[in-house]
């Protein structure tokens, strides 16, 4: 099936890090080796093997509007004709920076970066020079990137790969990290209590895309943004995911919560590196030179990344395009959740906007801990079968799917058969065992 990725794969393997520049996309858990992309176009990719998939990948969240999209291939040109990168400020950078502060309610303030680690990086450094503290809390299951304060119970690929807890990150910083179960507030109001006055800020997905997906309780973030008000502490909503994915406004639009700092990325540079934080300006006021806390980037609001941004900001902020984005991802998921139920499979169904989620778990998912219950067999079965038939979802039960502007109707249609055939394999599965 893929003799041409095998045998990149196995040359990779030799001068990459297993053969990947990032750990998830190596595909451990389901197969013996990656397969390699060659190409992909609107809601499909095409693997060098000739063979050709519906994408629920996305590049992991960034291709809200397909794969190689007329107007950002037309942007790309035309930009890079001026030049890639100058190391000096540009017009573009102000017109993405007003984008975002005009789309997100909580954000005066914003400064773009190179990627969602970096953008969480710099704001947890804000947040800790801003209000003196050197704590942070986020949830198990979270992931904010690679940053060392982060990769403690993470979720994503440190979760796929079975090391939420990395080596190389010290005691000290783990110190500094509280872990506490989402959509789990009592744990929370706890923590702020024991470690009070400690305490620069709780970091959180408001949709969390990287256990699964895993979707906030009523009460749960309105709780956090009390709770962190109450206690001076700061709230920080990583929106690398869910910024413009749930809504032009993120979730915090979605959910109507102010956070004190937002992150972003994937999205808002379409395919191109890039992240950003931003949020209330007396706090990102801080960042250098503006401010006393440090933090740069040689490539930050480059010129390319910036223009396929803006580009892709232009197309979200069109009216209707999130309604209709929605709308296919809701035939998508009534069409899963019937499948189910026809072939008497227990799943746990997640959707939001364009995001959905599918736990092979008998019980509803509230946080990691019954996230990691779901029978990953099962997932290792479904994902291989969806494979075969020309479906590629992300290779890992603790990712997310994503629904594009570019899945057309009869995408959907073919998602919800080839479905249907991947939860038969998985009960033929249990019935023979
Ligand atoms: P990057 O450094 O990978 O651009 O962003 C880190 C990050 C931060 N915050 C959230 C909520 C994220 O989901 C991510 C990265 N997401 C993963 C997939 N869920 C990236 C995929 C990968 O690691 O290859």
């Amino acid at each position: 099936m893929y003799p041409k990725s095998q045998k990149l794969f196995l040359q990779a393997e030799k001068i990459i890090p297993g053969g990947v520049n990032s750990p998830v996309r190596a595909m451990k858990t389901v197969m013996d080796q990656p397969i390699f992309i060659e190409r992909a176009k609107g809601s499909r990719v095409y693997d060098v093997d000739g063979n050709s998939y519906i994408d629920y990948v996305g590049s992991w969240g960034p291709l809200i509007i397909g794969h190689a999209h007329p107007q950002i291939i037309e942007v790309i040109a035309k930009t890079a004709a001026n030049g890639t990168s100058f190391g000096a400020p540009t017009a573009l950078e102000n017109e993405m920076a007003a984008l975002i502060v005009e789309a997100l309610p909580a954000v005066e303030m914003v400064r773009m970066v190179n990627s969602g680690t970096e953008a969480v990086m710099s704001a947890l450094r804000v947040a800790r020079g801003y209000t003196g503290r050197s704590k942070i809390i986020k949830f198990a299951g979270c992931y904010h990137g690679h940053c060392d304060s982060f990769l403690i119970k993470a979720g994503s690929g440190a979760a796929t790969l079975g090391c939420p807890d990395s080596p190389g990150v010290t005691e000290g910083t783990a110190g500094d990290t509280i872990i506490v179960p989402y959509n789990d507030l009592d744990a929370v109001k706890e923590a702020l209590e024991l470690y009070a006055g400690t305490i620069a800020a709780v970091i959180v997905e408001p949709i969390a895309g990287n256990m699964g997906l895993v979707l906030p309780q009523e009460g749960f973030l309105e709780g956090l943004r009390d709770l962190t008000s109450k206690n001076g502490v700061l709230l920080i909503f990583d929106e690398v995911i869910s910024g413009f994915r749930v809504g032009y406004g993120g979730a915090q639009e979605y959910y109507q919560i102010k956070p004190d700092l937002t992150t972003l990325g994937k999205i808002i540079g379409g395919g191109l590196p890039v992240g950003a934080y931003g949020g209330r300006r007396e706090i990102m006021e801080q960042v250098a030179p503006c401010g006393p806390v440090y933090q740069a980037g040689t490539l930050s609001g480059n010129p390319l990344a910036m223009a396929v941004g803006i580009e892709t900001l232009k197309i979200l902020k069109a009216p209707g395009f999130y309604e209709k984005l929605n709308a296919k991802r809701e035939k998508l998921t009534s069409g899963l959740a019937k499948k189910a139920r026809d072939t008497g499979i227990s799943i746990q169904l997640g959707a939001v906007g364009s995001m959905f989620g599918t736990f092979f778990n008998l019980n509803p998912v509230k946080d990691f801990a019954g996230a990691i219950l779901s029978d990953s067999s099962a997932f290792k079965i479904y994902f291989l079968n969806l494979l075969k038939q020309g479906i590629y979802i992300a290779p890992s039960q603790f990712e997310t799917g994503f629904v594009s502007a570019a899945h057309n109707d009869e995408d959907i249609e073919i998602t919800v058969t080839a479905v249907g055939q991947a939860f038969q394999a998985v009960s033929n599965h249990y019935e023979q065992h």
